[in-house]
């Protein structure tokens, strides 16, 4: 395949904008190779500068779960944009939003709108403490939370994957209040909080983990996280920014039957425009300006724009529920990677939930952070660079997770499989 547009639109991009992206992760840094500059989206496709096609499986790292372009969503944000794109004043689609999300994840009775995941889960973090009176967090290490200071300790995705999981210029001060444990052990859970009787604010999980590569629950771990935060009160906060109306209507704590204090949410719920949200109780939510003291704000919060296109992504979601369709076409891979995986002799191993998939290249079961690293990200760089020669657009880390969409044909699908079997013997190649 021919990348020389996309060449050179980074090495012009690189002397205006750091590592001439927006977002480290988008760098390629981790596959060897110079990033594609995408032009196109349409349905299950993206398209690079140099006119090449790809079977899309970032879908912008999760929001594009209807596809690129739906047209629902596009006929939503033209009208919108005809009328108005942006007030700073309360707007009635803010209201319909809020009250959708309400009425389907039944832990939220109050929902604040920001712009970003990062702003929703900064946000969740403060009122946690402001409610609580109390200054510590627990966060589990490989899990990714956006880019605020409390976060960047041992955090995943981007962070993980560039090997800056602790990142320079957050201080000591904040770092001390971000305390870290192992994803799916409770006991690791209960040594901090015994360490820090009545001193933890707040306990932030995503409760599928997707930014260390794709790590299930284990049984019980969720229910436990919740028994914890009940004995102790602490504020159990889910990070669904991810998972929510991913891998199901209700996201994790739909499919699991666990309700949080707090959700924090993002990407579908903005269906492709920024949108940020978080929620909760309404004794914890009525703790933030104006009603209460905790203050947070955002110019562009509720942006009539990006709530036309929420409304319409996650209408669509609601009446024509693709996640039966998802789960079939999503188990169809697996298994096929599976088969492929068995046959190519090459250590390896899988996980999914829903429609968010990973393939890791050890043959360790990954339950945490330090399994996730065991993977070899040289044999996932060739697997990336091989997958995407042969027209696969996957994410360009181990680290995060493959999604696929309600656009994906089965003649996608079979596309990948056979891509996924040339791909796994690329990697022993030199
Ligand atoms: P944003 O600030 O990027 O909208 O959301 C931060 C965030 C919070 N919580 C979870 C569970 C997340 O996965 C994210 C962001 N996800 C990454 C990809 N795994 C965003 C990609 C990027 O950083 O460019």
């Amino acid at each position: 395949m021919n990348y020389s547009n996309s060449h050179s639109l980074f090495e012009r991009a690189r002397k205006s904008i750091p590592g001439g992206v927006n977002s480290p992760v988008r760098a390629f840094k981790s596959v060897g190779i110079d990033p594609l500059f995408l032009t196109r989206g349409e349905g299950a496709y993206v398209w690079d500068a140099d006119g090449n096609k790809f079977i899309d499986y970032v879908g912008s790292w999760g929001p594009m779960i209807l596809g690129h372009s739906h047209p629902k969503v596009v006929e939503a944000i033209r009208n919108q944009a005809l009328i108005a794109t942006s007030f700073g004043a309360p707007t009635e689609l803010e209201i319909e939003l809020a009250e959708l999300v309400i009425s389907i994840m039944p832990s939220i009775e109050m929902l604040r709108m920001v712009s970003s995941g990062t702003e929703a889960t900064m946000s969740a973090i403060r009122l946690a403490r402001g409610y609580t009176g109390r200054e510590k967090i627990i966060k589990f290490e490989g899990c990714y939370h956006g880019h605020g200071d409390s976060f960047l300790i041992k955090a995943g995705s981007g962070a993980l994957t560039l090997g800056a999981p602790n990142s320079p210029g957050v201080t000591e001060g904040t770092a001390k209040d971000t305390l870290n444990t192992r994803y799916n052990d409770l006991p690791s859970v209960e040594n901090r909080i015994s360490a820090n009787e009545g001193g933890i604010a707040a306990i932030i999980v995503e409760p599928i983990a997707g930014n260390m590569g794709v790590v299930p629950p284990q049984p019980g771990f969720l229910a436990g996280l919740r028994q914890i935060c009940d004995r102790e009160n602490i504020v159990l906060i889910f990070d669904e920014v991810m998972t929510g109306f991913r891998v199901s209507l209700g996201g994790a704590q739909g499919l699991y039957g666990i309700r949080p204090d707090l959700t924090t949410l993002g990407k579908i719920i903005g269906g492709g425009l920024p949108v940020g949200a978080f929620g909760g109780k309404r004794e914890i939510m009525e703790m933030l300006s104006p009603v209460g003291p905790v203050y947070q704000a955002g110019t562009l919060s509720g942006n009539p724009l990006a709530m036309a296109a929420g409304l319409a992504t996650l209408r669509t979601l609601k009446d024509e529920n693709p996640y039966s369709e998802l789960e079939k076409k999503s188990a169809f891979l697996e298994t096929c990677f599976a088969d492929n995986i068995r046959s190519s002799g090459i250590k390896a191993t899988q996980t999914r939930i829903g429609s968010m998939l990973c393939l890791f290249f050890t043959d360790n079961p990954v339950t945490d952070y330090e399994s996730a690293v065991t993977s070899d990200t040289n044999a996932f760089a060739k697997y990336f660079r091989a997958m995407l020669g042969d027209g696969i657009y996957i994410a360009p880390s181990q680290f995060e997770a493959m999604f696929v969409s309600a656009a994906h044909s089965q003649e996608d699908l079979e596309r990948t499989v056979g891509a996924n079997r040339k791909a796994l013997s690329s990697t022993t190649a030199n």
